[in-house]
């Protein structure tokens, strides 16, 4: 189905069109939901939270998308039982899907629960399954990251370029600590202590889609985390090969949707990244 025929529905909005605008509609309101959230509950462990907000925001989306292309596909974590069996099982169904959009309503919901300002909106659209358009908001900052398959990706309107660090010893990292504390969490705990004495700083700010999007607007020199799902990392991903930037599992296969252990840098510092991260033994 070319985009033409599709987006003869409403208007001839195009699909970037449509990702921009969902973000920014669902992030604006979930920001005036922050510190207002009235329902709590914990999915996979008892680290995995969900509010009304993700869900209503998710919901949003999902309508909007919909209304656009109501012959695309849709996976939201928030339509997926909770837990990695089920992810992959929910992404197996529509993975063959000619256009496949992949949305984390609020990637980084801990912070949105504690006032913690960094989370994000996480939107892609895939074509037969590879990425073509990804966006993620910070509705905090007002920072729309958006991508679009051979076209480059952009912030504040400004083209984005990975940053030049050449070394580990020079790299400003991140990480996550995973909500699976029995075979995500020990695992990435083994890559930081491996390096952690051998980058300048290691962070972890809690969204993993908006870590994605600062590896690939020079701000962070590279990521890795264990057990994250398509909607954390489909529309990232994007940002930062339109970067420049390089984009692996953590053992070094190339990305694909499937992929749950990612590890992202600049390119420069990469072998070198994944060269510890196998040392250690902390990808598998
Ligand atoms: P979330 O807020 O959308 O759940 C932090 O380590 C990163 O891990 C965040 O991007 C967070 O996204 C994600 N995360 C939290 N719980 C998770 C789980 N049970 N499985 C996979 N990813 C999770
Ligand atoms: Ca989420």
């Amino acid at each position: 189905m070319s985009e033409r025929f599709d987006s003869s529905a409403v208007g001839g909005k195009s699909f970037t069109a449509v990702a921009i605008n969902c973000a920014a509609k669902a992030g604006e309101w979930i920001k005036t939901k922050l510190g207002n959230h009235t329902s709590l509950s914990t999915k996979y462990s008892a680290q995995d939270l969900v509010t009304e907000v993700d869900k209503g925001a998710e919901t949003m989306i999902r309508n909007l998308v919909g209304t656009h292309f109501p012959h695309h596909s849709f996976l939201g974590e928030e339509g997926v039982e909770p837990g990695p069996e089920a992810s992959t099982k929910a992404l197996q169904s529509v993975r063959d899907a000619e256009y496949l959009w992949i949305v984390d309503p609020v990637d980084g919901t801990t912070n949105f629960v504690h006032g913690f300002p960094f989370f994000s909106v996480s939107i892609a659209l895939a074509y037969k399954g590879e990425v073509i358009v990804g966006v993620v908001y910070d509705p905090m900052r007002d920072e729309l990251f958006v991508a679009e398959k051979g076209k480059g990706a952009y912030v504040r309107g400004r083209r984005m370029a990975v940053s030049g660090e050449q070394t580990l010893r020079e790299s400003l990292l991140a990480t996550g600590f995973p909500a699976d504390p029995n075979y995500a969490l020990p695992l990435n705990m083994k890559g930081l202590q491996a390096l952690v004495p051998r980058v300048r700083n290691i962070r972890s700010g809690g969204s993993a889609a908006l870590h994605l999007a600062y590896v690939a607007a020079g701000r962070l020199t590279g990521f890795w985390e264990m057990g994250l799902n398509a909607w954390d990392l489909a529309a990232g991903v994007l940002l930062i090969k339109e970067s420049g930037g390089t984009v692996t599992d953590v053992k070094g296969s190339p990305y694909d949707l499937g992929v749950r252990h990612i590890a992202v840098s600049n390119g420069h510092i990469h072998d070198e990244f994944l060269q510890v991260l196998q040392q250690a033994e902390a990808g598998s």
